[in-house]
């Protein structure tokens, strides 16, 4: 570590919306990272100030205070004191989590509004929003729907689109709804204050794209440098709703600050909270410092999407106020899937941390272990409960557990728990003790570098050293003959153990505290875990027990019974997506759609979904290729009818020309069944 990097870290976690309990995706994109890296900062001896906290404005929580039937006030207050709970639990160690509906952080976000009204950074505009008439309401963010014009996604939000993650404005909308009354909206003149973005473009160019190159984490940086490509435009800062921080200026009564305004300055407020609450001066972690090498370090975890408000809104309002260090990076995660699908809480296909810490109770550190092993660091990647029953079994019980719990046992058998004195180092000896030293430089270089997954591979390889040392040197043989040997070979398999203790501690906090306990020692800084002697010899052990029990298949089978039993309940609430633009009739009668027969079907190879069907259309005979191969067997279709576009352009694919196209029903979980006739008709019968 060299001595120019500083002493003092701001390290974010985004802010939850309190309108829902977390799920798996939730911490892997943001918190579990966040809190290995904070942990890991506070071992080397950093100054840390680890802020989060709820997010209690927005169209979000009003929606789902309408959903439950209850006001915004009692949303918030349920969901914020369960996910501090929940945060709580699982070791995510926030030095203050607070929540934007507190006053402090209202006069905050005024105040910053103020500062770039006064120094006249906003363009004051009248524009045409969408007005639900139904409702007396202009439409913001999330009270409309419609198609996204970039990805088609068909429920993008009025402010962005959660499947691609542009960042939209409502009027770019396909085909947009009202959320309150499903239908269409009018247009309706209203004022509201823009920040300017196009004005800070060139600024950002700098700072950003040439700043930040090879430095931010490449999904990042992409996202970043695609946004500038396109060209930003203003945006609006304000909202006309009747729930968020109201807008410091007269004459602007119903409306309010834009919650992704308001959001990020929640960090800062939440800092001055905690500075108050612990003496501590935030401006020391926000503000720019006469000598810069004095500044704090500003780090946002994030979900990848959040990166646009991280990466450019917030940074440009920072820098628009002047008085504000910047992030130094946004290490955001892609998405975690679940058991092969997307996570989703309206179909309610998610895992619920609440729910795993009731059902899994003091069994925090698997999952942390097993999340971390699979972080969505460069691309998207996925939970399955098998998976997490095979690292646990594998990995944390056969390997750690293992270790530790042999060397401990030994410890007490042999020598009544007291370290014993270790004699002359052989070559085994000195290569596991340096191999110490060798994975905690690696594990720090790792996770300097936002490289999680990595690091936590690396620490439970300190645990296999441990185990292979102990299975090569044998001490259970060699004590028949050579006490004093293996006194040496559990020194040296303690020095590990007590290593191990301080370098999981970021990623198992509650094993390392467990580990701690049982080998009678405090807290130790992380610089100690490369000396050689870290327990003396004489030193006392307490009792030994078991770090981690093995799950059992009927453990993890009910998890997947429950996500299905779940989903089940939440899939009645799927709605079809919205109809398609207007078409003519004639449009519609340039469609010739036949009824066929399919004569021969085969699978095509190097395909996992398309089959290649030979069909009778009444007109000919031609080869038709269809990607239902997850869905038909080739045996169980030939001489079925089906309904065949006939007049499609004709379109090579794995090296054959499919001509046509055969009618599929796609189900809203993406499952394809057949149109055919309900009667046999002749083949060449035309659909009208
Ligand atoms: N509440 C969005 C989200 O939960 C938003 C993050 C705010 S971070 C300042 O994904
Ligand atoms: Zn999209």
């Amino acid at each position: 570590m060299s001595v120019t990097q500083p002493k003092r870290y701001t390290i974010t976690a985004a802010l939850p919306y309190a309108n829902g309990p977390l799920h798996l995706g939730h911490i892997a994109g943001a918190y579990l990272p966040a809190d290995i890296y904070v942990r890991y900062l506070r071992l080397i001896g950093k100054d840390v100030a680890f802020i989060g906290g709820s997010d209690e404005h927005g169209v979000a929580i009003t929606l789902r205070a309408k959903k439950e039937g209850i006001s915004p006030q009692q949303i918030i207050d349920k969901y914020h004191y369960l996910n501090k709970e929940t945060f709580e639990k699982f070791g995510i160690s926030f030095d203050m989590y607070h929540r934007t509906s507190e006053k402090v952080h209202h006069e905050t976000s005024q105040e910053f509004f103020t500062s770039l009204y006064n120094k006249g950074e906003f363009i004051e505009k009248q524009s045409e929003q969408f007005y639900d008439e139904e409702y007396d309401q202009f439409l913001a963010d999330r009270y409309i729907v419609g198609t996204c014009p970039i990805c088609k996604f068909e429920n993008a939000y009025g402010d962005q689109c959660e499947n691609c993650g542009s960042s939209l404005n409502p009027t770019d909308l396909i085909n947009p709804k009202s959320t309150l009354s499903g239908k269409t909206p009018i247009i309706k003149e209203t004022k509201h204050w823009y920040l300017p973005l196009d004005k800070y473009q060139p600024w950002l160019e700098e700072w950003l794209l040439k700043g930040k190159k090879g430095q931010w984490k490449s999904n990042v940086y992409g996202q970043c440098s695609a946004w500038l490509q396109a060209g930003l435009q203003p945006r609006a800062m304000t909202r006309d709703l009747d729930w968020g921080v109201d807008v410091p200026l007269p004459n602007t009564e119903g409306k309010k600050l834009y919650v992704w305004l308001d959001a990020p300055i929640g960090y800062i407020s939440s800092t001055k909270q905690w500075a108050e609450d612990h003496n501590k001066d935030w401006e020391l972690y926000w503000k720019k410092q006469p000598n810069e090498k004095d500044n704090s370090r500003l780090i946002h975890f994030i979900g990848k999407d959040n990166i646009v408000f991280h990466c450019i809104i917030f940074p440009s309002i920072l820098h628009a106020n002047g008085e504000y260090i910047l992030p130094e990076n946004v290490p955001a995660n892609e998405f975690l899937n679940l058991e092969g699908k997307k996570i989703s809480t309206s179909r309610n296909w998610a895992v619920w941390l609440h729910e795993y810490l009731e059902d899994f109770p003091g069994k925090q550190d698997i999952l942390r272990y097993v999340l971390c092993s699979i972080l969505p660091e460069t691309k998207d990647s996925e939970f399955t409960w098998k998976d997490f029953q095979a690292k646990n079994n594998n990995e944390l019980v056969a390997i750690y557990g293992n270790f530790i719990n042999r060397t401990m046992v030994l410890t007490h058998k042999y020598f009544q728990g007291i370290v014993p004195e270790a004699g002359d180092f052989l070559e085994i000896d000195n290569d596991a003790l340096d191999k110490i030293k060798t994975l905690a430089k690696q594990i720090s270089e790792a996770i300097d570098n936002f490289r999680f997954r990595e690091a936590n591979a690396l620490m439970m390889d300190l645990a296999r050293t441990g185990n292979k040392y102990l299975a090569d040197t044998e001490p259970w043989k060699v004590i028949k003959e050579d006490e004093e040997r293996v006194k040496t070979i559990l020194n040296v398999a303690l020095q590990i153990a007590t290593a191990l203790s301080i370098i999981s501690e970021p990623f198992l906090p509650f094993t390392s505290s467990k580990l701690r306990e049982m080998l009678n020692i405090e807290a130790i800084a992380w610089q100690n875990a490369t000396d050689h002697i870290l327990l003396e010899s004489g030193h006392q052990l307490n009792a030994s027990a078991l770090l981690f029990d093995k799950i059992e298949d009927d453990t993890v089978e009910q998890q997947i019974q429950k996500l299905l039993d779940a989903r089940n309940e939440g899939a009645e609430e799927h709605k079809a997506t919205p109809a398609k633009d207007e078409i003519t009739f004639p449009d519609f009668e340039k469609i010739d759609i036949r009824v066929a027969t399919i004569l021969e079907a085969e699978k095509v190879k190097k395909s996992k979904k398309l089959l290649k069907l030979k069909v009778d259309t009444g007109i000919d005979q031609r080869t038709v290729l269809s990607g239902i191969a997850q869905y038909y067997k080739s045996e169980d279709i030939v001489g079925k009818q089906v309904c065949i576009l006939v007049n499609l352009a004709p379109r090579k694919m794995m090296g054959t020309e499919s001509q046509g196209m055969i009618l599929m029903a796609e189900d809203h979980d993406g499952k394809l069944s057949f149109v055919r006739p309900e009667d046999a008709v002749k083949n060449g019968s035309q659909i009208s």
